[in-house]
């Protein structure tokens, strides 16, 4: 595809990977590209919420103003169950999955996890924040009502994943296990042009990202880690960009190079960053970009989850860096 393809012929015309496809991955495609679209326009506008009247008020559409969170959440899932392409969602926003049986959804063959709105506590100081989607195709009876198993999948059999980034530019940035392509919005025409082809991240980065307002609770290695990568080797080596959003900090690091670390600690013994939802998804987009994610043992994609929101520590970027962290890890 030539640069300034648009996301939605780039959606047609990825479609020939995939064997005996119905279309049905590409409808989801559009309509997770709809939703971000809508999403984006309230992100942008939220400094406005004061004026236009704060969460609980009415807006001027008489709608009640809700949290963007739960806006967001809104929004994907009224995309997805109106394009009837899936059967199930679980999101950060809902205790358990939801059963979409309206029309052909119950028909689908593909379930949705996703974090809507993540770092969301960012919006009120103009901070990035970013949508986070994973797709799997259910592994329950076509037909039947999706169940608890069809989400516990693996992070490998991911179908798709991706993230909407509502940044100095909202740009969208996926994966079918073909690459990883970024396509930024043009808000004068709302259209996603293709910006970003075939993004790779670099081996090697001279930047960590973690909050080291944690440090006396990190474990050994990940301290160790920290020391090597602050030690002075004549200039010195490293730099610390940590914006507190693991969207941004991620697409950073996947264009420039770096390592994103969330470890456990003693006040998140298993982490905070939630395996199925966030980890999963920008696992696969590093995986597919060159890089690395692990929980700083094992590959998170080989996972296999027990619960929806269950947690796990995070260690995703430069392979090298990923590489020489779990070194640390195994060591301590
Ligand atoms: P902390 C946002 O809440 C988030 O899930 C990620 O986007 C971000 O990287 C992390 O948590 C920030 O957490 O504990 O450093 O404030």
């Amino acid at each position: 595809m030539g640069n300034n393809s648009t996301i939605g012929e780039f959606i047609i015309e990825s479609q020939n990977h995939f064997k005996y496809t119905s279309g049905e991955l590409s409808r989801l495609l559009s309509s997770i590209r709809l939703a971000a679209k809508v999403v984006n326009r309230e992100v942008n506008k939220a400094g406005l919420v004061d004026i236009l009247g704060a969460e609980g008020s009415e807006n001027i559409q008489g709608e009640e103003q809700q949290k963007l969170d739960v806006y967001a959440n809104d929004k994907f899932i009224e995309a997805l169950t109106s394009r009837e392409v899936v059967c199930g969602i679980a999101s950060e926003e809902n205790d358990d999955f939801i059963r979409i049986e309206n029309g052909d959804n119950i028909a689908s063959k593909y379930v949705v996890l996703m974090d809507p709105l993540d770092g969301s506590s960012n919006i009120d100081v103009n901070v990035s924040v970013g949508s986070i989607f994973s797709i799997y195709r259910r592994v329950s009876e076509t037909g039947s009502p999706v169940v608890l198993e069809d989400f516990l999948q693996p992070g490998s059999e991911q179908v798709a994943a991706g993230y909407v980034l509502y940044g100095s530019s909202t740009i969208m940035v996926y994966t079918t296990g073909h690459g990883v392509n970024g396509f930024t919005l043009d808000p004068s025409i709302g259209t996603f042009y293709l910006s970003h082809p075939n993004l790779k991240t670099p081996d090697n980065g001279n930047i960590y990202s973690i909050n080291e307002g944690n440090y006396v609770h990190f474990p050994q290695g990940v301290k160790d880690y920290l020391k090597y990568c602050q030690e002075e080797k004549g200039e010195r080596p490293y730099t610390s960009r940590y914006i507190g959003s693991l969207v941004s900090d991620f697409h950073r690091n996947m264009i420039k190079g770096g390592i994103y670390i969330y470890p456990t600690s003693t006040k998140a013994p298993n982490g905070k960053l939630r395996l199925l939802y966030e980890c999963n998804p920008i696992a696969f987009l590093a995986e597919q970009s060159g890089a690395m994610a692990s929980d700083g043992y094992q590959r998170i994609l080989d996972i296999k989850p027990e619960e929806l929101h269950q947690r796990v520590p995070f260690f995703v970027g430069s392979k090298n860096m990923v590489m020489k962290a779990m070194e640390f890890m195994e060591n301590s």
